[in-house]
């Protein structure tokens, strides 16, 4: 029987010294420290799931680079970084990784740290470059070289359909994502692809964070195309993207193999109960639904909430039953990108069911300035959704921290922080496999350094340090600490 880690007798022998006024330290000396040393390091923490599977995670256009190689079309990325002021360090993507030639070099990355599972995206405007809707096979045949690598050194490809790389002939024609042309396309390129890759790729993902693309690419204007609309027409960019996702969700289903599987891979509004009590965790449940009301909520219910619609007013997005049921076309399972939590929140007052708490200013967060720290959202985010929607089936498709990353005079780069940020929120989420939270893998972001969207390079993310000049990928300490992490099936 333990106590934290310690025995009963040493718990009680403990009390005593307590009681007679020693401190432990006097009493204990060597002997006791040496004792207590032996008993920590007997203690073990508990395992995942034996079948559970480590991963990492990259996109297209934040690694590939060669982007007018082998008749690739350009994206809505190629033009934004262009625009004046739109990247901090005004840098592209042109090369970034080089990964379109190095992936080879990139595979052996991946099977250094004993991952078994790989997550990338698709870069659809490689596929289909231009508004013609004709074909570019030399396109899908990087991805055939790619999952053929991966799979003959035992690492099972991920495959995301769309990480915010739509071709620009889409932009210039439709408006992208302002028109359900879009969303159509979308659904064509998603069964052009599944048809050709599901004898080897058996996870798809259709789109990378809605929320974020959504906002930031039509509310702020941080990301491409890089517009600030009203808000009825970010509601309406916010329905095309869940058709999209269903569509498409229809289309991998037409078109793949027995036994292919498919989801979304969102950045849920992750609510969090500020302290843990039942009242508290129901609050934080009820403001997750609402909060992701316009897309998970959408995409689990098949519905818009009447909290969502009566809010949006005027505003909510145009839309018939009919969309509403391609949007909740049945998934076999959630991605969820874990990097925050978003909201605490407590019981409600005054009637309401929640109440949303604003964040300190003291806050921390990570050297991203919007990263805040809390290992907790780890837990919360599955579990929220294994409850409320009752999902059986749930990866971590990203999770992972930028990085001062400074080399130290010996070249290496101890990131120490970045393994703070992982130890803690990796035991959350072992916290949340240990109560039957049903996650079935966790894919780190990211495998290396690489192009951070308007951060350009400057901020890192990589468990591999990429020097952009020669191209050379080091591992970071993370690199070790995530490999024995793998290795041992549980947070060391
Ligand atoms: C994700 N936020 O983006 C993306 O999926 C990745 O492509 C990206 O590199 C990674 O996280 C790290 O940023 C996010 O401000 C960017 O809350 C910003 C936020 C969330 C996700």
């Amino acid at each position: 029987m333990l106590f934290n880690g310690f025995s009963r007798r040493r718990f009680a022998k403990i009390a005593a010294w307590s009681a007679l006024g020693i401190s432990t330290k006097s009493a204990g000396a060597a002997e006791g420290i040496a004792r207590a040393r032996v008993e920590f390091s007997k203690r073990t923490f508990a395992a995942f799931p034996p079948s559970f599977l480590w991963g990492t995670a990259t996109s297209a256009y934040q690694i590939e680079g060669a982007v007018r190689e082998d008749g690739r079309g350009p994206s809505i990325w190629d033009s934004f970084v262009r625009l004046k002021g739109k990247i901090i360090d005004q840098s592209t993507a042109d090369v970034a990784n080089d990964h379109y030639h190095r992936y080879k070099e990139d595979v052996q990355l991946i099977k250094e740290l004993g991952a078994k599972a790989y997550r990338f995206s698709i870069a659809w405007p490689r596929v289909f470059p231009d508004r013609t809707g004709v074909p570019n096979p030399k396109g899908l045949d990087f991805y055939h070289r790619l999952v053929d690598e991966l799979l003959a050194n035992g690492i099972e490809p991920f495959a995301t359909l769309y990480h915010w790389d739509l071709p620009q002939a889409l932009q210039d024609r439709y408006g992208g994502w302002r028109s359900r042309d879009t969303s159509k396309a979308f659904a064509d390129y998603a069964g052009y692809v599944t048809e050709r890759i599901s004898d080897r790729v058996k996870h798809i993902f259709t789109i990378n964070e809605c929320a974020r693309l959504v906002q930031a690419g039509f509310g702020t204007a941080i990301d491409a195309p890089g517009l600030i609309l009203p808000q009825k027409e970010i509601n309406q960019v916010r329905h095309h993207v869940a058709l999209g996702h269903g569509l498409a969700v229809q289309a991998v289903r037409a078109h793949g193999r027995s036994g292919t599987k498919v989801g979304p891979a969102e950045n849920i509004e992750i609510c969090v109960p500020a302290i843990e009590t039942p009242a508290n965790v129901r609050a934080a449940e009820i403001a997750t639904r609402e909060y992701n009301a316009g897309y998970l909520t959408a995409i689990l219910e098949g519905k818009y909430t009447d909290a969502f619609l009566a809010y949006a007013g005027a505003n909510a997005p145009t839309f018939t039953p009919e969309d509403l049921k391609v949007i909740s076309s049945p998934i076999d399972f959630v991605g969820l990108n874990v990097y925050m939590p978003n909201q605490f929140v407590i019981a409600g007052e005054n009637g309401g069911d929640f109440t949303p708490l604003p964040f300190a200013a003291t806050y921390p967060h990570m050297d991203s300035s919007w990263l805040r720290i809390g290992p907790e959202a780890m837990y919360w985010a599955p579990r929220h959704v294994a409850k409320l929607w009752n999902v059986k089936s749930i990866y971590i498709t990203e999770n992972g921290t930028s990085a001062a990353d400074q080399p130290t005079a010996d070249g290496k780069i101890y990131d120490i922080d970045r393994i703070m940020y992982l130890r803690n929120y990796l035991t959350q989420l072992n916290r949340a496999t240990s109560e039957g939270v049903p996650v079935q893998g966790y894919f780190l972001w990211s495998l290396m350094d690489n192009f951070e969207w308007a951060d350009g390079y400057e901020k890192r993310f990589g468990l591999y340090h990429v020097d952009f000049q020669t191209q050379r990928r080091t591992p970071k300490l993370s690199a070790s600490f995530y490999r024995e992490v793998i290795r041992r099936n549980a947070v060391v």
